[in-house]
């Protein structure tokens, strides 16, 4: 009987895991999976790379999450990322990717001699530097860089929820 019990509650521990995981490969971070691509693409191409998984180009909202997505970059001794963030539409003025809506989180790199962002028409994507201590450097859209996608963690919405 209380083998019985503790099967089921072990099954209800992983269907209940099952419900709250991200892909192989991505790592969940407050209720989203984040994938910290390999391969360089330029900002548009890393754009579709995204998508391709559901996701999108990663929109860094708060402190919190840049602290996060820093610490991974880190922990992978990870070159240069491109983020969902761009000055396209109008110079200077730094919107999400692909909302247009304008950033209110910015942390951009205040490096004592290359203090960003410093190319202005000459870049309008944003990339995360490991030589800027992984703060926000502004790039030229073609430069190739690896994308950081991002995505709502995925609900298993055909699993039973309740094992009885
Ligand atoms: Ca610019």
């Amino acid at each position: 009987m209380v083998k019985t019990y503790l099967t089921g509650f072990i099954l209800l521990l992983g269907l209940a895991n099952a419900r709250a995981e991200c892909p192989d490969g991505w790592t969940i971070y407050a209720h989203n999976c984040y994938l910290f691509g390999h391969t360089p693409y330029s900002f548009h191409e890393s754009q579709n790379f995204c998508v391709h998984f559901g996701a999108s180009l990663v929109n860094v909202e708060s402190d919190a999450e840049n602290t996060f997505i820093r610490g991974e970059l880190m922990t992978l001794k990870a070159p240069r990322h491109w983020i969902g963030l761009t000055d396209e539409v109008n110079e200077g003025v730094w919107a999400l990717y692909p909302s247009e809506e304008v950033a209110t989180f910015l942390d951009w790199s205040h490096d004592p001699v290359w203090p960003q962002p410093n190319d202005g028409l000459n870049a309008n994507c944003v990339a995360y530097f490991n030589d800027h201590d992984y703060h926000w450097v502004d790039e030229p859209c073609n430069n190739h860089f690896n994308p950081i996608c991002k995505m709502p963690v995925p609900v298993n919405g055909n699993r039973p929820s309740v094992v009885g």
